[in-house]
C-alpha cells in the first residue's frame, strides 16, 4: 500500500471508518475513494458492484454496517442484523470479483461467547452461546468473519479479519439512549453538569468490564494490519486493559467536570459480564495503542463540545 494506492473505506461514515479516513489522509494517502456523502449504499448490491467497477479500489477496509449500544441492540436487532449481513454479502464478494489486492473486515468483540475464558482469544470464537443482548448483531458480524475465511479457503482471496474492542472517540453516536456506553454517559453527564442535576444514572450494576480502545488507535492498528498481517485467523485489536463500567463512569465524570452522584440502575441490562480481548498477537507484531485512556476521553469530550457549539441551536439546547 503506497500513497498512490486506491483505497476504499466502505463505511466511512461509521465511528471507525471516519477515523480511518482521517488517519489515512494524515499519512499522505491521496486516493481515498467514495468519501462520504458520495458513498454508495452498501446494502444495495447493484450500487456496490457499480462502485467497484467504476472506482477500481485496490485496498478495502470494510467497516460498514450500523452498530449501537446495548439499548440500540435491544430495540433494533432485526435491522442491525439485516443491514450488517447485506453489507457483508455485497462488499466481500464484490471485492473478490473485482480482484482487489487486499481486504480487511472489521468484526466486533461481541462475537465472542458470553462465558468464554478471559482474556478472549480467537480460538474461543464459535465455542459457546452469545450474549443475548447482542445476539442478532453479533451473528451478522460472525457471518462476515466466516465469509472472509471461506473466500480465503476456496479462492485464496487476500482477505483478513479483525475483532475490535469497544471503540470510542470523535464521530461516535452521542445519543443518550442509542449510543455506546462512553458516548452515552458523556452526554448525560454533560447535561447533568449544565443543569446542575444531583445525580446521573449508570445503566446496569456497573460491574461489567470492557476493553476500551480510542478509535484513532484502532484505525492505526487496522492500517498496520493491512500492511503487516496476512493470515486466515482473525486478530484482536484491543487496548490490553480492562475497566469496570463504574470505574469508567467515574473517569468520564472527572473529564467532564461533573461532581454529582453516580447511581447504578440494576433494571437495565449488564450485557456481557467481562470482555477483555487478548491482543498479544497484535502487540507481538510490534503495534501498541498510543493514547492513554484519560487523554482519549478528554479529546472525545472536546470534540463533543465543539459539535454542541456548531450544531443547530435547538439540538444544542437539548444537550
Ligand atoms: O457498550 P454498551 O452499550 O454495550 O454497554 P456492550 C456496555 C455496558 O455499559 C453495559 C453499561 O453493562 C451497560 O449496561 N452502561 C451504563 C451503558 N451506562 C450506559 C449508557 O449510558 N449507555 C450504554 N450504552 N451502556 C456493545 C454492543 O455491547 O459492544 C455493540 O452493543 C458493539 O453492538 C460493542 O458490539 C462492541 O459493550 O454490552
Amino acid at each position: 500500500m503506497d500513497q498512490q494506492t486506491r483505497i476504499l473505506v466502505a463505511g466511512g461514515d461509521t465511528l471507525l471508518g471516519a477515523a480511518l479516513l482521517r488517519r489515512l489522509h494524515g499519512q499522505g494517502y491521496h486516493q481515498l475513494l467514495g468519501l462520504p456523502p458520495r458513498e454508495p449504499d452498501w446494502t444495495d448490491a447493484e450500487q456496490v458492484d457499480n462502485f467497484f467497477l467504476r472506482e477500481r479500489p485496490e485496498y478495502v477496509f470494510l467497516t460498514g454496517g450500523p452498530s449501537g449500544g446495548i439499548e440500540e441492540n435491544r430495540r433494533y436487532p432485526a435491522d442491525l442484523m439485516v443491514e450488517n449481513l447485506q453489507v457483508a454479502v455485497n462488499v466481500i464478494p464484490a471485492a473478490f470479483r473485482h480482484g482487489i489486492r487486499k481486504l480487511l473486515y472489521v468484526g466486533s468483540s461481541c462475537c465472542y461467547p458470553k462465558s468464554a475464558p478471559q482474556p478472549l482469544r480467537v480460538e474461543y470464537l464459535l465455542t459457546g452461546p452469545l450474549e443475548p443482548t447482542n445476539l442478532a448483531y453479533a451473528s451478522a458480524k460472525l457471518a462476515g468473519l466466516t465469509l472472509c475465511r471461506a473466500y480465503r479457503q476456496q479462492y485464496d482471496a487476500p482477505f483478513i479479519t479483525t475483532i475490535t474492542a469497544n471503540l470510542f472517540g470523535p464521530d461516535d453516536d452521542f445519543h443518550p439512549e442509542s449510543g455506546h456506553v462512553i458516548s452515552g454517559l458523556m452526554r448525560r453527564m454533560h447535561r447533568a453538569k449544565v443543569r446542575a442535576e444531583p445525580h446521573v444514572v449508570i445503566w446496569g450494576s456497573g460491574r461489567p468490564t470492557r476493553d476500551f480502545l480510542y478509535v484513532d488507535d484502532a484505525a492505526d492498528a487496522c492500517i498496520f494490519l493491512m500492511r503487516h498481517y496476512n493470515s486466515e485467523e482473525p486478530i484482536n485489536v484491543g487496548s490490553g486493559t480492562e475497566r469496570s463500567i463504574l470505574e469508567t463512569a467515574r473517569t468520564i465524570a472527572e473529564v467532564v467536570g461533573y461532581r454529582g452522584r453516580l447511581l447504578c440502575d440494576p433494571n437495565r441490562p449488564d450485557g456481557m459480564p467481562r470482555r477483555l480481548l487478548d491482543s498479544s498477537p497484535l502487540f507481538d507484531l510490534g503495534w501498541r495503542p498510543r493514547t492513554d485512556f484519560r487523554t482519549a476521553l478528554a479529546a472525545t469530550y472536546e470534540w463533543f463540545l465543539h459539535q454542541q457549539m456548531t450544531e443547530e441551536p435547538y439540538v444544542a439546547l437539548a444537550v
